[in-house]
């Protein structure tokens, strides 16, 4: 960790070019190198947080009770092997087991606590504390920890509830918001209740550390995930304001209540958009195509229609507002004749935002994605290789190199032998459950 501090007080300190020199000489190879996590985080939201923070650098220490993440177990495609569910959210990782609920093992853990920088957990409400550790106690063992937090709800008549991913999704303004007016709620594919939390956990994490740095004191992090899915509803609370001025006309709705109705596809931003057909018809030959006001007039003349773009009815944005279903309708009969990359190609080349609907095939073959290591091979000592979504932060002097997520276990000699000089117990404390 003394690297880190280093760098960070650098930044608030001023440096002669001797001193500049000096930490060049000295530079960290990874942005969070020296900086340890503590990682009791388990299924998804938690562990989408903590493989960032490794990602970044941080030397993160999943701890797990002896039987294991449930989520090693969870929709496994290879019998007796880590599931994908498992590996792809915990890459670069060490693992050590240890039972919390047993004397010996809170032992251990308070000798480990002041070792760490962060301790991550995303337990039901109250487990922690059920634990014996909760914030109080925490701070007292480790002054400079910092201390996060998923939860499914933030204090109020929620607070002692589970949560998974589409009760987020359900109770932050997604649901609601999302599908066709004449159909039931959707749930998204994209994770936004558990991997959407993990991201906002980790500039969370980031802030509290930069803080400590100043303060020299650890702190609280708290993140629920209703509250990280609404801050990606914040659109549709715009929306549920200016309802109260009228209706919302680049809406396709034709009636508006007092909440904001599902609107299909519709962009949610200043400029329409709307996913149109191509051939062959096939379930993702969509391409979705958003009109700005400079695309009109070449997505007139490409479509065969050139007497819109100077049509009164049709040539402004606000004269196209009443009828974008039949804009879209328009274009959708141009698109029906091409496929989906041909349109791709022909709409970019007059600059028109536009993105064909890629299907999980598409994107586990794209070449772009795999050159940026978006999509990345890891190698794994049980199920060979396998693939996974890499990192979507990009840092010029901090490249990160997705390692295998580790097996259960994998480093209790390393941390409990190693760290603690539990070397002779170690087998002991396997036979006795403590590890
Ligand atoms: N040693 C001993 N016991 C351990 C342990 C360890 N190392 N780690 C966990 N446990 C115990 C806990 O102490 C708890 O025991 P008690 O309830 O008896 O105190 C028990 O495991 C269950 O913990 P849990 O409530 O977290 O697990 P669950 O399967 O019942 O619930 C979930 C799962 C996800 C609904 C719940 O953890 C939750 O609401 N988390 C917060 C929201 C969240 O992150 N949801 C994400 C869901 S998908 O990403």
């Amino acid at each position: 960790m003394a690297g880190f501090r280093e760098g960070a007080q650098a930044l608030h300190a001023p440096r002669s070019v001797d001193q500049h020199i000096h930490e060049k000489e000295n530079v960290l190879r990874k942005a969070l190198e020296g900086v340890r996590v503590l990682d009791m985080t388990h299924v998804q939201s938690g562990p989408s947080c903590t493989q960032l923070l490794a990602w970044l650098g941080a030397d993160v220490v999943k701890l797990e009770a002896p039987g294991g993440d449930v989520t090693r177990k969870q929709l496994r495609d290879i019998p007796n092997v880590d599931s994908l569910y498992f590996t792809m959210l915990n890459c670069n990782k060490r693992s050590i087991t240890l039972n919390m609920k047993s004397p010996e093992g809170k032992r251990i853990f308070t000798e480990l606590l002041p070792r760490f920088d962060i301790l991550a957990e995303n337990f039901g409400p109250g487990a922690i504390d059920r634990m014996g550790f909760g914030w109080d106690v925490l701070q007292e063992i480790n002054p400079r920890l910092i201390f996060a937090s998923i939860k499914g709800f933030g204090d109020g008549r929620y607070t002692h509830y589970k949560a998974y991913e589409v009760i987020a999704q359900a109770m932050g303004g997604s649901m609601s918001t999302t599908g066709f007016i004449d159909g039931p709620p959707m749930a998204t594919g994209a994770q936004i209740g558990d991997s959407g939390t993990g991201i906002h956990a980790v500039a969370g994490i980031l802030a509290a550390l930069y803080q400590r740095e100043h303060t020299g004191r650890g702190q609280r992090v708290t993140v629920a995930m209703q509250d990280s899915v609404l801050n990606l509803c914040r659109v549709k609370l715009r929306d549920h304001q200016r309802l109260q001025r009228g209706p919302l006309n680049e809406y396709p709705n034709n009636e508006f209540g007092d909440e904001v109705p599902r609107s299909g596809n519709a962009s949610g931003g200043g400029q329409p958009g709307w996913a149109v057909k191509c051939a062959p018809g096939g379930p993702n030959d969509y391409v979705y195509v958003v009109v700005q006001p400079v695309g009109w007039e070449p997505i007139a003349n490409l479509i065969g229609r050139p007497e819109l773009v100077t049509d009164p009815e049709w040539s402004t944005p606000d004269a196209r507002l009443n009828k974008l279903d039949k804009m879209f309708q328009l274009i959708e009969e141009w698109s029906m004749g091409l496929g989906k990359w041909q349109v791709l190609e022909i709409l970019n080349q007059y600059n028109i935002p536009c993105g064909p609907i890629l299907s999980t095939k598409e994107i586990i073959e794209d070449e772009s994605l795999l050159a940026n290591d978006m999509v990345v091979r890891v190698d794994h000592p049980e199920r060979g290789e396998f693939t996974t979504v890499g990192c979507p932060l990009k840092l010029s002097d901090s490249p990160v190199d997705v390692r295998t997520s580790p097996l259960l276990g994998e480093h209790n000699a390393d941390v409990y032998g190693e760290e603690l000089g539990l070397h002779d117990q170690l087998v002991t404390l396997k036979a006795k459950g403590v590890i």
